[in-house]
């Protein structure tokens, strides 16, 4: 009797359901936090969560995939100690502090964004439940871009990585088969229909994810940051090739590095808009192998196995491919002739095994729509 009545009771008064999606970006890495342009669309894979107000102001939230519960207060003493909540607590946090309304709920959420595979599970996650909250409590009062700077400033604030917008930004504004070109700066965006005659875009996951001391990802912020101040500048949207050399010896060979890559990122993403508009896809192609030698070897973050991913690519006679998302591990982004997918995987698959014993996790992609209410 009592299961049937739980399962009833649940039947007939059930949360509301909300999604986000995971991302992937075609090009523009570590453009975003230095104002300048990203290439991003969300994917078919997102976090899904129930919630509903719960009358009690504290938060009770259920993680299906890791099995875990967890509950807090809504105030900033009451922070959790799991990661995972820490997001969702971020969120709400951030709705407070710009005067958002946050009440008490109860959520269950699940999830099939690979994680640390680089398609920012974490920002899915941020995403779906800033737009939950704003949906829930707030009449929708909050415009989509304001959605996504919460999400960024839960992980500046409450998960310690200094990120840029692009992946909470994907997260919020994806669209069905569209890609979305964001100026950084001015936080201006135009959406590209992502016309793939022929060729598609593969995920090759190394499931390989190298946890760096001394985070990383922010110190080569702070690089850029450096060397922009150093130019007297905000960010290195303006800077050019010339201004860095002309202070190449004022700064360090690796700050140096790193806005070389920088720069040089920022005009492969106008070249590649403008190439896909054409049906260029050679082009697109090339950039995206120059992306990966810069993040290599001038950005240094990709690792041994991502670098071995991309010579496959190139010795397949892959169109395109280079490592995607922040680096230290996770998956090349690819673009293939149709004729040559198969090969490619199989291939990818045989040397990656045998060289490090296990193979690689293959995605195809589908873009797809971004925050979004389930059920209407
Ligand atoms: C991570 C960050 F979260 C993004 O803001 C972006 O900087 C990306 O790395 C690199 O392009 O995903």
């Amino acid at each position: 009797m009592e299961n049937k009545i739980r399962a009833e009771f649940s039947k007939h008064f059930p949360g509301t359901m909300y999604a986000s999606a995971g991302r992937i970006n075609l090009i523009g890495e570590h453009t975003d936090y230095n104002g300048g342009f990203v290439f991003p669309g969300a994917i078919d894979k997102c976090i899904m969560a129930e919630v509903k107000p719960n009358g009690l102001g504290k938060v009770r939230l259920f993680s299906i995939d890791i099995d875990e519960y967890c509950e807090f207060g809504l105030n900033e003493e009451d922070a959790p100690e799991q990661q995972w909540a820490r997001y969702i607590f971020g969120v709400c946090r951030e709705f407070i502090k710009r005067g958002g309304k946050v009440e008490g709920f109860d959520a269950a959420f699940a999830g099939n964004v690979p994680l640390g595979a680089g398609l920012s599970s974490s920002a899915a996650l941020e995403s779906c439940f800033a737009f939950a909250i704003n949906d829930m409590f707030n009449d929708n009062s909050f415009p989509k871009m304001e959605l996504a700077k919460i999400g960024q400033s839960t992980e500046h604030n409450y998960c310690g990585v200094k990120c840029g917008i692009m992946d909470q930004f994907a997260s919020v504004f994806g669209k069905k088969d569209q890609l979305i070109r964001l100026d950084c700066r001015s936080l201006e965006y135009e959406y590209f229909p992502m016309k793939l005659d022929g060729y598609s875009l593969v995920l090759v996951d190394s499931r390989v994810k190298h946890e760096l001391v001394d985070s990383p990802y922010n110190k080569r912020r702070e690089s850029c940051e450096r060397v922009a101040k150093k130019l007297g500048l905000e960010t290195l949207r303006d800077a050019t090739f010339e201004d860095l050399d002309r202070i190449q010896n004022e700064i360090s060979a690796e700050d140096y590095k790193r806005a070389h890559f920088v720069i040089g990122e920022k005009q492969r993403v106008l070249d590649v808009c403008d190439a896909l508009t054409k049906g260029d896809l050679e082009t697109v192609g090339q950039r995206m192998y120059q992306t990966h030698e810069g993040l290599s070897k001038e950005y240094e973050v990709s690792c041994e196995e991502l670098d071995f991913l991309n010579d496959i690519a190139k010795e397949c006679g892959v169109t395109g491919s280079r490592i995607m998302g922040g680096g230290f591990g996770g998956c090349t982004i690819n673009l293939v002739k149709n004729d040559l997918h198969d090969k490619f995987i199989e291939t990818a698959k045989v040397k990656f095994n045998e060289k490090y014993g296990h193979e690689p996790k293959v995605y195809d992609v589908i873009l797809s729509e971004g925050a979004h209410r389930v059920d209407e």
